[in-house]
């Protein structure tokens, strides 16, 4: 890359935040991806004339950088055998069912393990030929855990940051990973290392004591790196949010309140509605969120006229064995229920294995009146603060588990353990029988707090932590 178009700021992320689009003539186009993350660091992108290193999402692409919005878009080809090893393998077969307690059993397999070191290697360099002298790199999740450690080697000239998305494990699981040092290493190459609740920085923490000869004080660890000096690390919690202000809007749009009217009306107007809305995930307590609304029907304390559950399961990982056995378990679940409590006129559990434009979800959170998020353990939970922040003054209660990081911030909610199937099914029976004005007073506290701390304030306190902690260690 020529000098002058060096980036003074560059994001490092698994995936490019960018879709594909082929149009009517062929020709293909790349639109931004409506995320939170992309919205929240656009400005501070643009401002920077920064850069975003990412896979575009399918094998074997090549693509030269290009601009969308003001940004650049550095493009990382993975071959198939990359995706098969690395992203299925690696991060999505052994970090993330170890991170998320085991829920499913992580498999350890040192090709895997070699492919992550490669592929991470080669994030690493782009990014650093991509900053400007004393520049900033913000690395992005559990994919890349290795680029701090990788692109401090490269460039120790810039400052770099790391956020952690998904939970950080207790010590007790995380020492099963073979490689626990080198990913400890390898993230310790950050100045700051960012997860999303103080429980996950304590765990962090912990294994670096654990594992590793460097004194760790509070949130800061003091890491000997291989020339002998001492650098100081933070770590610290920095819960992400959404762009609130977008999602009130799409709410009161007129199109968008209609359709929700419609869904209801598609529905049969049974007397509540109870949304789930997950990728098809063994993170998220699907099954159990079935089995407590099963259990409710067979009880006879709902009938199908009272409630229907509207399940969104989008697609997710679906070359993964893990994620084909669940969709197998849930949908065989769904068709038992429903076979035995469905009438011609209502049904129990509509299911939708589909990805729905963001419009469409938002119809969904407004016709919701109870929306259940029932994760057995996630790093925060963002569809959670979705439907707060798209409810406005039209009450509705969220059952929320305590073991999504959400549950931190969103204290107005019916916290709820999901391991526990009979509490789950009375936070359901008090959600749907909680008197409006109680809906509207829990929503309400809960939007003032999210408002508050939308994503654009975690940006800034993860930058602003990031560039303090430099002055501080460089003066
Ligand atoms: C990871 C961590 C952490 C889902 N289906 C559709 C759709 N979605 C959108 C939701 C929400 C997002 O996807 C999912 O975010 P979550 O936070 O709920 O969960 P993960 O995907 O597991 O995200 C998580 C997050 O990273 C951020 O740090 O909160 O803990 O696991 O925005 O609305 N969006 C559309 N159609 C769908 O069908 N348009």
């Amino acid at each position: 890359m020529p000098k002058s178009s060096l980036s003074e700021l560059v994001i490092v992320a698994n995936r490019l935040p960018v879709d594909r689009v082929v149009d009517a003539d062929g020709e293909v186009h790349w639109h931004t991806s409506p995320g939170g993350l992309v919205t929240a660091l656009e400005p501070v992108i643009r401002a920077a004339k920064g850069a975003w290193v990412g896979w575009p999402g399918a094998a074997d692409i090549e693509l030269e950088q290009f601009e969308v919005d003001g940004m650049t878009l550095i493009p990382m080809t993975l071959s198939a055998s990359d995706v098969a090893l690395y992203y299925e393998g690696f991060s999505n077969d052994t970090i993330w069912p170890l991170y998320h307690d085991v829920i499913a059993p992580p498999r350890y397999r040192r090709v895997w393990w070699e492919a992550y070191e490669r592929v991470n290697r080669r994030f690493a360099e782009a990014a650093a030929a991509a900053t400007a002298p004393g520049g900033t790199i913000w690395v992005h999740d559990y994919q890349l855990q290795l680029v701090p450690r990788m692109v401090r080697n490269l460039r120790p000239d810039v400052t770099i940051g790391y956020f952690h998305h998904i939970p950080f494990p207790a010590y007790g699981l995380y020492s099963q990973l073979p490689w626990r040092r080198q990913v400890l290493d390898g993230l310790l190459g950050a100045d700051v290392i960012g997860f999303q609740r103080v429980a996950d920085a304590g765990n962090f923490l912990q294994a670096v004591r654990r594992q590793l000869p460097y004194p760790t004080h509070k949130s800061r660890v003091t890491v000997t790196d291989t020339n002998g000096i001492d650098r100081s690390v933070t770590v610290k919690p920095f819960p992400i949010s959404i762009d609130v202000a977008e999602y009130q809007a799409i709410a009161k749009r007129p199109d968008v309140m209609a359709r929700a009217a419609e869904i209801r009306e598609e529905l049969g107007h049974p007397r509540a509605i109870l949304l789930g809305v997950d990728r098809l995930d063994y993170t998220k307590g699907i099954r159990h969120r079935l089995k407590a609304f099963g259990e409710l029907l067979e009880d006879e304390d709902l009938s199908v006229t009272d409630a229907t559950l509207v399940q969104v399961a989008s697609p997710s990982r679906e070359r993964v064995a893990a994620y084909m056995q669940l969709r197998d378990e849930i949908e065989l679940t769904v068709g038992r229920i429903n076979g035995i409590f469905d009438t011609t006129g209502h049904t129990a559990i509509r299911y939708l294995h589909h990805s729905y434009p963001r419009d469409e979800m938002v119809a969904m959170y407004l016709a919701a009146d109870v929306m259940l998020v029932t994760a057995l353990r996630d790093g925060m939970n963002l569809v959670a603060k979705e439907y707060v922040a798209a409810r406005g003054s039209n009450g509705g209660v969220l059952v929320l588990s305590e073991f999504a990081g959400a549950a931190d911030q969103l204290q107005g909610a019916l916290l709820i353990n999901p391991h526990d199937i009979d509490g789950m099914k009375e936070a359901i029976m008090a959600a749907i029988d909680m008197p409006h004005a109680e809906q509207t007073r829990r929503m309400r506290a809960m939007q003032r707090r999210l408002k508050r701390d939308d994503v654009a304030a975690w940006a800034e306190a993860f930058l602003h932590e990031l560039h303090s902690h430099v002055r501080e260690h460089n003066e």
